[in-house]
């Protein structure tokens, strides 16, 4: 999706122009995928802009480089004010944020001990991650011929670059296949998640989300998704899915920071009932809420002004 530039983006503690963000291209992390980032978004409320769940994403942001071993060298406080400054100078009503941090330039090779560590946040707007129907008519789903790596090989709890190359693959393989999106497997074939989405499956009623321990990232999304979803009355469970119970659900409904509450309409060709209506009510409620018109979720709002 194009990116539309914003005004300013802040590195390193400075805000700086937009078409000054720039970095050398013997950048260690460009090389070696060695870097940490988040997804994040601000939305317009009657207060002003909000960033949903700031906090919460830049807590994972230090668990990320925790688990790669790098020196976060801001504060999640410090990150927090930073993504505010970032929106506040955009002047954007609503964004999607991209906070990074990387290993810089000065070192080559795989001792990243003496790297330094960059880190930079920009916004700009984004809408519909999985498009504008992905709510109405619903997003087609296949199963991924890749593998979604497992916790000794890439680990799929920290939120890497390089962890994207096994999400990148399997998207293009889908949408060159006729799908939207892919459904990743683990290594012992249980359903992990999505390539950038974590997943839930209704089977008698009950949504059915896969554990971290499955290979799925520890969504924001799918916290808040649960909690609003059990305020209305539905229940849920994290629990180990197969690709059978993918084929025989009752609905499913893929949900993150860009793409929202998003609805399958089928996996692997098979028919999934679409926009079922407990997604439907979950999607509509996300919306109100991250939008700051449900009074009992303020606390997931941090305003920007
Ligand atoms: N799993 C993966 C693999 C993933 O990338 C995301 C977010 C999620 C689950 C959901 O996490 P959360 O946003 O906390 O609910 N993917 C981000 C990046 C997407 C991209 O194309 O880049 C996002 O949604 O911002």
């Amino acid at each position: 999706m194009p990116i539309t530039p914003t005004h300013k983006i802040w590195m390193n503690g400075t805000l700086v122009d937009w078409d000054d963000a720039k970095i050398h291209v013997l950048t260690h992390t460009l090389h070696y995928g060695m870097g940490v980032f988040e997804g994040v978004r601000a939305y317009e409320t009657p207060k002003g802009p909000a960033v949903f769940r700031l906090t919460e994403h830049m807590e994972r942001l230090h668990n990320s480089a925790k688990i790669l071993g790098m020196d976060m060298p801001y504060s999640v406080d410090e990150l927090v004010q930073a993504t505010k400054d970032v929106v506040k100078a955009s002047g954007l009503p609503s964004a999607y944020i991209r906070p990074i941090a990387y290993y810089g330039y000065g070192e080559m090779g795989l001792n990243t001990l003496p790297c330094s560590v960059d880190v930079a946040i920009a916004c700009w707007p984004w809408g519909a991650y999985l498009g504008e129907d992905a709510l109405t008519k619903g997003i087609s789903t296949k199963i991924s011929s890749w593998t979604r790596h497992d916790h000794n090989t890439m680990p799929p709890a920290a939120k890497t670059t390089g962890n994207y190359v096994n999400s990148s693959l399997a998207k293009v393989e889908a949408l060159k296949g006729g799908y939207d999106e892919a459904i990743m497997l683990n290594p012992q074939g249980f359903v992990s998640e999505c390539t950038g989405e974590n997943i839930f499956v209704a089977r008698d009623g009950v949504f059915i989300t896969p554990p971290i321990a499955a290979g799925a990232l520890e969504g924001i999304t799918q916290d808040s998704v649960m909690t609003i979803g059990r305020d209305l009355g539905y229940e849920f469970r994290v629990d180990y899915l197969t690709r059978s119970d993918l084929y025989v659900a009752e609905e499913i409904f893929l949900c993150g920071t860009a793409a929202e509450v998003s609805a399958v309409n089928a996996v692997d060709d098979r028919p999934v009932p679409c926009p079922g209506p407990m997604t439907s009510a979950i999607a509509a409620e996300y919306g109100r809420v991250v939008r700051g018109q449900v009074p009992r979720y303020e606390d997931w709002l941090e305003y920007v002004h």
